[in-house]
């Protein structure tokens, strides 16, 4: 049996706030809220007993959970959940928003949290409208000098499900400041929306062939997740299952996503700033940027929605271990996550490194564990090559890692960084630059438990090029590019 203290551990605790329109769909209530809000879908009523029915579920099974979790890591007591269960104004968007307008309960709590002593950033998930963080906004900057206003602002990490009332664009428009992930495109789209690669690939119809739809069926979710008094308050889909829950996953800590870089991807999906300028009226804005994944079809799909589908089978299958986990405090009745350790270092954050273009390196994590004493581990290295490119077509511009094994279970492996030419030059002028591509390289630990369970580790390479090798080909225009055709 597993020893509790073999459990993966955390260096640190995320600080969320979650606003939801929980119930005007069964969707919120798959994924838990704390600040009952409105939406375009429910406009003048908030449902925070919603999410105390969920935390009675809770109640029944966070011993079981912590059974589960290292000891220094706990889940919350319920009592404390339902501390945090809160309403929000129960009026639509803008309505509920004005200098003479008292902030709701939820919108207090939201201050309170903004304006603690803490410099960890908040993490805002917003799974309906936004009009609760508007008006917190609106207070912050009525009550502070602009100086502190802007401070208090810069600890905001704001991840919102698409603009679901007419808050959302008043306060990029208001605060180009804040961090703001958010998917924006014509209203009700939201088939358009990277959000929906979670599950909406059946009801919406896009990538078709590509996205796995067998862990998101009901049949799936009713034997693996609706199981167990949590399990119990896990309501049948109406449309899409889960569709608030990418926010959550965003800041899921198991390796893979550096919540800071939305570039980079992870479960959550990927995202890349509006504008790059740095001062623009969209500066803390981050929108929707393409992954091509080769889907179920063996065909390659190019997509908005991959950037989260692509992981749909590993973020289920964890879900269900969880759910597993609610049912009972017996560690060998259950599945948990391998404990990945690259070249003796075993947290969860990524691995940097600064290298050469054409240098070797080795990586080593064989000294990797699985806490469950009879589960063996798989080990899978491969580049994310999407994050690496300012262009569409990835393929032709980002350099390629030459990966090789040096044992016979791949825990050892040998990595070669492009050649100078493919990696370290301008995309244009083909100019040798002295740092040029950031690579990444993942690497998945998978146990062979039920379900089997995937870790991560990310190894981040900037490349560079002192001697200034490999540039020429290029071009200073388009111009010049056109010479032989006009000869
Ligand atoms: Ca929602
Ligand atoms: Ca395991």
């Amino acid at each position: 049996m597993a020893a509790p203290t073999q459990l993966q551990t955390f260096q640190t605790k995320p600080r969320v706030f979650i606003l939801s329109d929980i119930s005007n769909e069964p969707d919120d209530a798959e994924s838990l809220g704390l600040v009952a809000c409105t939406s375009t879908w429910m406009k003048n009523k908030v449902c925070p007993q919603d999410m105390q029915k969920i935390v009675d579920g809770y109640e029944k099974v966070v011993d079981n959970l912590n059974a589960h979790a290292h000891p220094n890591d706990p889940y919350p007591t319920a009592q404390y959940m339902r501390s945090l269960i809160k309403k929000g104004a129960e009026a639509y968007g803008m309505t509920a928003v004005g200098n003479n307008i008292p902030l709701s309960e939820g919108g207090q709590l939201l201050l309170d949290r903004i304006e603690a002593p803490s410099e960890d950033p908040l993490w805002v998930l917003c799974w309906g409208g936004t009009n609760v963080l508007a008006s917190v906004l609106l207070k912050v900057q009525n009550t502070h000098s602009a100086a502190d206003a802007a401070k208090l602002r810069s600890k905001l990490r704001v991840y919102t499900i698409s603009d679901q009332d007419d808050t959302g664009a008043w306060i990029r428009y208001n605060f180009p400041d804040i961090f703001y992930i958010c998917s924006v495109h014509g209203w009700n789209q939201y088939g358009m929306a990277a959000w929906c690669g979670i599950s909406g690939d059946g009801w919406y119809g896009f990538d078709k062939g590509g996205p796995d739809p067998s862990k998101i069926s009901k049949q799936w979710i009713k034997e693996n997740i609706q199981i167990g008094p949590l399990g119990s308050t896990y309501p049948d889909y109406m449309f899409i299952p889960e569709g608030d829950t990418p926010t959550f996953l965003y800041i899921i800590q198991n390796g893979l996503g550096v919540p800071e870089c939305p570039e980079y991807g992870s479960w959550g999906g990927r995202y890349i700033p509006t504008d790059i300028s740095g001062k623009g009226v969209s500066n803390g804005h981050f929108s929707d940027t393409v992954d091509e994944v080769v889907g179920l079809d063996g065909r390659k799909h190019k997509s908005n929605h991959a950037t989260i589908w692509r992981w749909r089978d590993a973020f289920q299958t964890d879900f269900a271990a969880r759910m597993q986990w609610s049912l009972s405090p017996d560690l060998s009745k259950a599945n948990h996550h391998p404990v990945v350790d690259i070249n003796g270092s075993k947290g969860l954050q990524p691995l940097h490194f600064e290298l050469e273009a054409g240098a070797i390196f080795q990586l080593d994590a064989s000294a990797s564990y699985d806490p469950d004493p009879n589960d063996t581990l798989t080990f899978k290295w491969y580049q994310y090559q999407d994050p690496s490119a300012s262009q569409w077509s990835v393929h032709h511009e980002v350099g390629r890692l030459d990966i090789k094994p040096l044992n016979e279970a791949s825990s050892k492996v040998e990595v070669k960084i492009p050649p100078p030419e493919k990696c370290c030059v301008e995309l244009i002028s083909r100019a040798a630059i002295p740092k040029g591509q950031i690579l990444h390289l993942i690497l998945e630990v998978k146990d062979n438990g039920s379900p089997a369970l995937i870790s991560y580790r990310r190894v981040i390479i900037q490349t560079t090029n002192e001697k200034l090798l490999g540039g020429g080909g290029g071009a200073e225009a388009i111009g010049d590019l056109m010479r032989d055709v006009l000869q």
